[in-house]
C-alpha cells in the first residue's frame, strides 16, 4: 500500500515536470517531427501542388498528387520570388494571397511547409538569373573600352550584385527592404489560434553553380557567408519561433568534403542539409553523381547531426516510363532522405507525379509502397 503511493507520488512529480518543461517552438516540433518521420520512410513533396498541374491551373482543391496516388504530398513547396518587389503575384504567376491561403490549409490538414525564394536581381532589376546579365554586360564593356571608361563599366558587373547589397553596399537599404518583405508574408502565415505556421526555409539555394546571381561564380565564399548571415539574422528576428533552416547546393558529383563545407553557413545556422537533384545529362552520369552525392551528404549529415532530404528533383516532362522506379527510387532508398520534392507541374513542363504523365503507373505503383510517405501517413506525426 505504502509502495503504491510513493509510486503515485512520483509518478505525479514526474508528470508535473513534463508538464512544467517549456513548450517546444513551431520550428522545435517541426525538427523533432522530422526526425520522427525519418525513422519510417521518405515523403512525397511537389512543388506548387495546390495551383496547377499539367493540364490544369488555378481550380480550387485540386492536385496532380491526389488524383494520381488518392492523397496529398506531404510535402507542399512554394516560392516567394516577387514578394520582394511587392508584387500580387510571384514569378510563375500565384497570387501571394492564393499562396498565404493553400500554406495555412496544408498545414491545417497535417502537412510540411518549404519556402523557397528566386528574387530577382537587386542590383540591376533582372531575374535571379544572371548568366544573361553577364553576357549583355561582356557586351556593353565593349563599348566602354572603346570610349575609355572602363573603370565606370566595371561598376555595373552583375557579379558584384552581392557584394552590393552587403553591409556598406549601394543596394544595402533596397535589400533590407526585400527582407522585410519576406518577413511579413512569412509572418501572416498563422494557424487558426493564431500561432506561427513553421516553414522549411531555403534561401541562396544551388549556390554552387553560377546560374543565380549568389552563385559560386559571382561571389566569394565570405560574401556568400555575409549574405546567408544576415538574412537569417533579419528572418530569425522577426519569426525567432518558426523557421527551420534548409542549406541545399546543387548536384555535384565530385564533391570533396572540404570543397562542399566552404559555403555551409554553420551548424548553428543550419537543421536540414538538402540537395537539388535533376536529370538533365545522361541517366548513367545522374546515377553515379547522386550517389556519390548522397554518400558525403550522409557522412556530413551523421557528423553534424542534421536532417538530409532532396529539396529540388526529377526528370523533366517525364520521358522514360520507369524512371522512378527504376533509376530514381534504388538510389535513394540507399539512404535516410526526409523527403524529396520534385518541381512544378505545369503545362510547359512538369517534374512531379501526374495522371497525364508518362510515368504514371510506375509512381502509382511505387506509392502503395509502406515507408513512401504521403500526407495520410505524417499528419497524425506530432
Ligand atoms: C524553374 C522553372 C521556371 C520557374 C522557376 C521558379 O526551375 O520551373 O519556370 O519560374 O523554376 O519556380
Amino acid at each position: 500500500m505504502r509502495l503504491r503511493s510513493v509510486l503515485t507520488i512520483t509518478l505525479l512529480t514526474v508528470c508535473m515536470c513534463v508538464a512544467d518543461a517549456a513548450p517546444k517552438t513551431p520550428r522545435e516540433q517541426l525538427i523533432g517531427r522530422l526526425k520522427k518521420i525519418v525513422k519510417t520512410g521518405y515523403m512525397y513533396g511537389h512543388q506548387d501542388d495546390p495551383f496547377y498541374g499539367i493540364s490544369w491551373d488555378w481550380d480550387m482543391d485540386r492536385s496532380d498528387t491526389k488524383e494520381l496516388v488518392g492523397d496529398y504530398p506531404a510535402v507542399m513547396g512554394f516560392d516567394l520570388g516577387g514578394i520582394e518587389m511587392g508584387d500580387a503575384k510571384n514569378l510563375d504567376s500565384v497570387p501571394f494571397q492564393r499562396m498565404h491561403d493553400e500554406i495555412v490549409r496544408h498545414h491545417e490538414r497535417g502537412g510540411i511547409i518549404t519556402i523557397s525564394w528566386h528574387p530577382r536581381n537587386p542590383m540591376i532589376g533582372t531575374t535571379a538569373w544572371i548568366e544573361k546579365d553577364i553576357e549583355e554586360y561582356e557586351k556593353a564593356m565593349v563599348k566602354f573600352k572603346e570610349a575609355g571608361l572602363e573603370s565606370l563599366g566595371k561598376q555595373i558587373d552583375p557579379r558584384l550584385t552581392v557584394r552590393s547589397i552587403l553591409k556598406g553596399g549601394r543596394k544595402y537599404d533596397r535589400f533590407q527592404q526585400w527582407l522585410g518583405r519576406v518577413a511579413d508574408f512569412m509572418k501572416s502565415l498563422t494557424d487558426q489560434k493564431g500561432n506561427p505556421i513553421p516553414v522549411i526555409f531555403r534561401p541562396w539555394h544551388e549556390n554552387n553553380g553560377s546560374w543565380f546571381w549568389w552563385g559560386q561564380k559571382n561571389c566569394s565564399d565570405e560574401e556568400y557567408h555575409e549574405l546567408w548571415n544576415m538574412t537569417q539574422d533579419y528572418i530569425n528576428s522577426q519569426l525567432p519561433t518558426s523557421i527551420v533552416w534548409s542549406f541545399s547546393p546543387n548536384l555535384q558529383g565530385n564533391w570533396a568534403e572540404e570543397e562542399w563545407m566552404k559555403r555551409y553557413p554553420g551548424d548553428d545556422r543550419v537543421d536540414l542539409i538538402g540537395e537539388d537533384a535533376y536529370q538533365w545529362g545522361t541517366e548513367a552520369d545522374f546515377k553515379r553523381q547522386l550517389d556519390a552525392d548522397l554518400q558525403l551528404l550522409t557522412q556530413i549529415c551523421e557528423k553534424h547531426d542534421k536532417l538530409l532530404a532532396m529539396t529540388e528533383c526529377g526528370y523533366q516532362n517525364s520521358p522514360d516510363a520507369t524512371w522512378w522506379q527504376r533509376v530514381f527510387k534504388p538510389i535513394i532508398e540507399k539512404y535516410k532522405i526526409a523527403y524529396f520534392l520534385p518541381w512544378r507541374n505545369y503545362k510547359k513542363e512538369h517534374f512531379g507525379a501526374s495522371k497525364e504523365a508518362n510515368t504514371a503507373d510506375d509512381f502509382k505503383a511505387w506509392s502503395k509502397q509502406k515507408n513512401f510517405l504521403f500526407l495520410n501517413d505524417i499528419k497524425k506525426v506530432k
